[in-house]
């Protein structure tokens, strides 16, 4: 097991590190102190090449001009806090809108647009890094001190795990994610369309059209939300049903976990032969097939496009503040909010 770290430019004066966690099975984690981006995750397909999992950039320019979260973590909040306002003990808050109208993923500077601290930790079989961040007090409009630590951890046994933990000196909200995008075919071959995924979810949030939950929580049954047996996401892109049409024809919704840590997100790209499964503590997941990634950037030589990645955002639902009957993401004075998610990657034939 190796780490290696090299700079990876700066941003106005400060130096950015790359960190690599390598394996003994040839996989490779790439991450960056800003943002706790991760910008590559090496695996081999069923012949044994290895290429790249996830949409990244190789120059830190590229990822403060274009990206659309590209691997990074996403927080204090991820996803949309209705008209970013809120109230805690009979105050009210408002944060920053920048969606919209809406708050989005942390605001105008959020954990994905700051430059973490770092430090490494070697093991026998695993070997790790852990980022952190000192979020102040009222930062976007959050109440609170929040210290933040976000640990990347892989195995030998190829599997990658994503620890989270906060702390806050004020009662807050916290519903933090990583918001890498998948594309198992290696190095952006093909797009995510013949992807298969297996969700052990029976129910899904309905959006409005500004994509905020309404509230109601519909079923899968007979609706291409039906992930329970396997299904392309192509079915989804095609779909006349109104959910996939509003997602931009395909997906940008949180799915309820009928599950939790018992295999309940299978990935597979038949071709390479990639399979990866994910594992949560969290309730939810939402499923995000770049539907709004057309752009004029390229990304490693490929042109931003629809489709070119999904991402697998795993966490609490949305604007659950709005909405009593979603799960809390409620942090008290001085609890301590602690949340795993493991990525395994293998090879199927
Ligand atoms: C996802 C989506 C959003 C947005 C963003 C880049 O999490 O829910 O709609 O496009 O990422």
């Amino acid at each position: 097991m190796e780490i290696l770290q090299e700079n990876f430019g700066e941003i106005n004066g400060h130096p950015v590190t790359s960190t690599t966690l390598v394996n003994d099975q040839g996989m490779e984690v790439v991450s960056i102190d800003y943002g706790c981006i991760i910008s590559k995750i090496i695996v081999p397909d069923k012949t044994g090449k290895r290429e790249n999992v996830v949409l990244g950039f190789d120059t830190i320019e590229e990822y403060i001009n274009d990206s659309p979260y590209f691997g990074a973590v996403v927080g204090r909040f991820a996803g949309r806090i209705k008209e970013g306002t809120f109230e805690l003990d009979s105050q009210t808050y408002q944060l920053e809108k920048n969606n919209n109208g809406h708050h989005l993923h942390g605001g105008l500077k959020g954990f994905d647009k700051v430059i973490w601290n770092s430090q490494v930790l070697k093991g026998e079989s695993e070997v790790s890094i852990v980022y952190n961040y000192l979020s102040p007090d009222g930062e976007e409009g959050y109440p609170g001190n929040l210290d933040m630590k976000v640990k990347y951890t892989l195995t030998n046994a190829n599997e990658f795990l994503i620890s989270y933990e906060a702390i806050s000196d004020k009662k807050t909200l916290i519903n933090v994610t990583n918001h890498s995008y998948f594309n198992l075919s290696g190095n952006l071959k093909r797009d995510i369309l013949e992807h298969d995924l297996t969700l052990k979810s029976d129910s899904f949030l309905e959006l409005d059209n500004e994509l905020i939950p309404t509230g109601e929580i519909l079923s899968v049954e007979g609706t291409p939300f039906d992930f329970r047996e396997g299904r392309y996401i192509k079915d989804g892109v095609e779909s006349e049903h109104p959910q996939n049409v509003l997602a931009g024809n395909g997906y940008d919704h949180p799915f309820l976990l009928a599950e939790k840590e018992n295999k309940e997100m299978v990935l597979k790209d038949e071709e390479s032969g990639r399979q990866l499964t994910v594992e949560t503590d969290q309730p939810s997941v939402v499923l995000y097939t770049g539907t709004q990634l057309e752009s004029n950037f390229t990304i490693r030589g490929v042109k931003a496009r629809k489709y070119l990645g999904l991402c697998l955002e795993t966490q609490g639902l949305p604007d659950s503040i709005h909405h009593s009957h979603f799960p809390s993401n409620i942090l008290d004075k001085d609890e301590v909010f602690r949340s795993t998610t493991k990525y395994v990657f293998d090879v199927i034939d």
